[in-house]
């Protein structure tokens, strides 16, 4: 029985790992002859991991594109069951000075389990991921629209496709002679999912709309013919929570259209219109649900949509969308299969350049269309979630995934999608203010290693990963790094005392180490790795662990930059800078890494996941190419961790290797992050590593977005960087890419950049600046002094 387990398992590693062979969920992927943007295949998804998403921000939907059983499985951004709580534990204060003495005293285990019992949330937190019936609550799918086309089974020449250019979802088929099409795409401007069906012969449109949810929601036909559904979600253990309602309504040429069980029909019509909103009673400030029915806004934003023909509707979709994506252009050369085609699969992922820039393209997709002005920010995954146990909640883990998806926001030229992250880092301050106080007696604000859109700010249920107190400072970077690209004092004035309110957390929760005097941080751990502690114990917590320094060093910095943008000068601005001069660096121990705690201890896992003590290597910019033995001890300890590790993991450490100017280390990452995933359950597990899935969402896994968002600004960072102090061009071009150019990324400073490169070198670049001022300007080791205007535009060349 073991030999014929582990015979099948070999079979499918053998299946995955040779390349061309006949995958039964492979990818067919190609670019359009513009570049790397689009994704297509031959046949209808199967899986949720091969359908397509679309997304406006607010409402999304993954597009399955069978011919005669069309499914749109719909989300909207804060359809989460669950509601605010209080779990903030009122034990944790007295008990800290004990758990730091413990830990002083080398008693980790002791001190682990006082902290389990008192330091913690109050009540079950987030239920070990599994929160959907508990306060913490999940976010959850929306439900699905339907479409049974009559008469569709036996298509042939099919194609479905996702254009990243025009964000439009597309099917087409031949049904004998005829010609049939399909579009989907979620509007921002109207505020509606749009679908299309036609076929250039008449009739031949017989299609049944029903709109469904697996539970706590009903679907009826209103006096205007229209599907609706409303629902409530559970709050706890009872169906009384947030209220939402979505709304369709059928648009047909030709034919008729009626009403039957409940389903909206449509017969012999020559093509079909479906316009859809959703929308729920939730608000994020305060986090709480209303109490008021959503019918209202769903009803106008289809009444709105509606007076627009459909081609409007389109045109101003595909107009609102290029505004953002078309801002950037990465050309990395065409694929090198002949047909175009662009192929995943292989063991240690493609090689190919131009699926590289597909990957990179897909990030910014993916979030334009899970983030604009006004939704809530992108969760773990993104806007995309089809279950009502999402994994992980699909809540906004701060222990990297959050701020992971926000990586590429700012190079990638995509700033607007800031604002629903800076908007919920707002909406944490009443609830992390209490948290501080409550657990800490400390002033501020701050959250730990988890967050929900319910405010939930209190550290997680286990202190292994939950007691994460930095977390909060982490988050104020993101609002630092938008000024710092942008240089827009009026945002920063807006987001000073957020910064302020983190470092005053900071200042209140570090102490000094009675060995050295130095500021550290604890009880907390690193990420979620565990050492071998001097008495035995796997234990996670310690006094010390080296990211907390890293993250405050950078909030200290920020905030003394910013004080000094904005002419502040105060008490907590000398307090700041009093700490930073005083708190514990990055250390190199006697192996030559990087120590991950302030006691050289050995990890249990040597090759975990998490690399959090290179915080201050990326996103940070405490170690760069002017702390060289820092520099030197991180790549000793990337080393060491190795290559492996889930998506998210291994994208993260293609910025790490971007950031030590090894494009080639970064682009075998990059490889690894391509390899195919199996689509289906059952295989999940047979991989230990991460990838992608057919519909190239990053697997974790399972799907988690972070990694979608992370490689993009990987790749980025290969091309551009600007975190110390100059425009560094071309930082980690990796071999592979031997020619091709980037336009529109930005950089630190206000500055716009174009480069072009053809045998590993620059050829030429041009950067605008927005703002005026000093640009340095590095290509390999020279350094280049520009006196910029605002408004003027730079060439260098190579
Ligand atoms: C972090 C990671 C896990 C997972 C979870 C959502 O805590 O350690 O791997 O990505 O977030």
């Amino acid at each position: 029985m073991k030999n014929t387990r582990i015979a099948r398992w070999a079979f499918f590693g053998a299946v995955l790992i040779s390349a061309g062979t006949a995958w039964p969920h492979r990818a067919q992927v190609q670019p359009a002859a513009d570049g790397a943007t689009r994704l297509w295949y031959r046949q209808p998804a199967k899986t949720w991991v091969e359908a397509l998403p679309v997304g406006n921000g607010r409402l999304g939907a993954m597009v399955f594109g069978d011919p005669a059983h069309e499914r749109l499985q719909l989300n909207e951004d804060s359809l989460w069951s669950g509601g605010p709580q209080d779990a903030d534990n009122p034990a944790a204060r007295d008990a800290l000075p004990k758990i730091r003495a413990l830990l002083w005293k080398g008693r980790y285990a002791d001190a682990e389990e006082l902290a389990n019992r008192t330091l913690i949330c109050r009540g079950p937190g987030s239920g070990r991921a599994k929160g959907a019936r508990l306060a913490y609550g999940s976010y959850q799918t929306l439900g699905d629209l339907s479409l049974t086309f009559a008469g569709h089974d036996n298509a042939t020449d099919y194609r479905r496709e996702l254009d990243l250019d025009s964000a439009v979802a597309r099917v087409s088929y031949r049904l004998g002679t005829a010609s049939c099409t399909r579009e989907v795409f979620a509007s921002h401007p109207d505020e509606v999912l749009v679908v299309r069906a036609a076929c250039d012969a008449p009739g031949l449109i017989n299609v049944d709309v029903a709109l469904t949810r697996s539970e706590a929601a009903t679907t009826a036909v209103d006096e205007t013919n229209e599907l609706v559904m409303r629902g409530r979600m559970f709050n706890g253990d009872t169906q009384t929570g947030l209220r939402f309602a979505a709304q369709v309504r059928a648009l047909a040429e030709g034919g008729e259209s009626t009403v039957a069980d409940n389903n909206l029909r449509v017969r012999k019509a020559d093509s079909l219109v479906l316009l859809l909103s959703a929308a729920t009673d939730y608000a994020l400030e305060p986090p709480s649900y209303r109490g008021v029915s959503p019918d209202g806004p769903t009803a106008n934003r289809i009444d709105a949509a509606a007076s627009r023909p459909y081609d409007d509707l389109r045109a101003r979709h595909i107009t609102d969308h290029r505004a953002l994506f078309r801002r950037v252009k990465l050309d990395l050369g065409q694929p090198s299969l002949a047909s175009g085609e662009l192929r995943l699969g292989e063991a240690t992922g493609s090689a190919d350049p131009a699926l590289a820039a597909l990957a990179f393209n897909y990030g910014r997709y993916l979030l334009i269309a899970s983030s604009r002005p006004g939704s809530l920010p992108a969760n773990l995954q993104g806007l995309w979630a089809d279950t009502t146990d999402t994994p992980w909640n699909g809540d906004y883990h701060t222990n990297i995934n959050l701020q992971m998806n926000y990586w590429p926001a700012e190079v990638t030229n995509l700033a607007e999608t800031v604002e629903p992250l800076t908007r919920l880092i707002e909406a944490m301050q009443a609830p992390g203010t209490r948290t501080a106080r409550v657990h800490y007696g400390a002033r501020g604000w701050t959250v730990h290693a988890i967050h929900n859109v319910w405010g939930f700010t209190s550290p997680g249920e286990h202190p292994g990963w939950g007691l994460l107190p930095t977390a909060g400072a982490w988050m104020t970077q993101h609002l630092w790094e938008h000024y710092a690209f942008s240089l827009d004092r009026e945002y920063l004035r807006g987001v000073y005392p957020i910064m302020a309110g983190a470092a005053r957390f900071v200042l209140d929760w570090l102490v000094e180490d009675p060995s050295t005097g130095e500021l550290i941080s604890g009880p907390a751990n690193s990420p979620e790795n565990r050492f071998v502690a001097p008495d035995d114990s796997k234990a996670s917590l310690s006094m010390g662990p080296t990211m907390d320094h890293e993250i405050a060093w950078d909030l200290f910095t920020n905030l003394v930059e910013a004080a000094r943008v904005l002419e502040v000068d105060d008490e907590l601005t000398r307090d700041v800078a009093n700490a930073r001069a005083r708190l514990r660096r990055p250390r190199v121990g006697a192996d030559g890494r990087l120590m991950e705690w302030a006691q050289p201890f050995e990890e249990v896992e040597p090759h975990h996941r998490h690399v959090s003590h290179l915080f201050a290597l990326h996103p940070g910019r405490l170690i760069t190419h002017a702390t060289p033995e820092l520099l030197a001890a991180a790549r000793r300890s990337l080393l060491a961790r190795g290559d492996e590790g889930t998506g998210w993991s291994m994208a993260w450490k293609v910025s790490f290797w971007a950031r030590l100017r090894d494009g080639d280390h970064a682009h075998g990452l990059i490889q690894r992050f391509l390899r195919l995933l199996p689509a289906d359950q059952e295989e999940r597990g047979v991989l230990s590593g991460g990838g992608v899935y057919p519909n190239l969402f990053s697997g974790h896994p399972p799907f988690q977005i972070d990694g979608n968002f992370g490689i993009t600004a990987g790749i980025a960072e290969m091309l551009l960087q600007s975190h110390a102090g100059e425009l560094h061009l071309l930082p980690a071009l990796p071999r592979a890419w031997r020619r091709g150019s980037v336009s529109g990324l930005r950089a630190r400073g206000g500055f716009e950049v174009d480069i072009t490169w053809a045998d590993g070198a620059l050829t030429e670049a041009t950067i605008r600046s927005t703002r005026g001022g000093t640009c340095r300007v590095r290509v390999g080791h020279r350094v280049h002094r520009i006196e910029t205007e605002a408004g003027g535009a730079y060439r260098v060349t190579g």
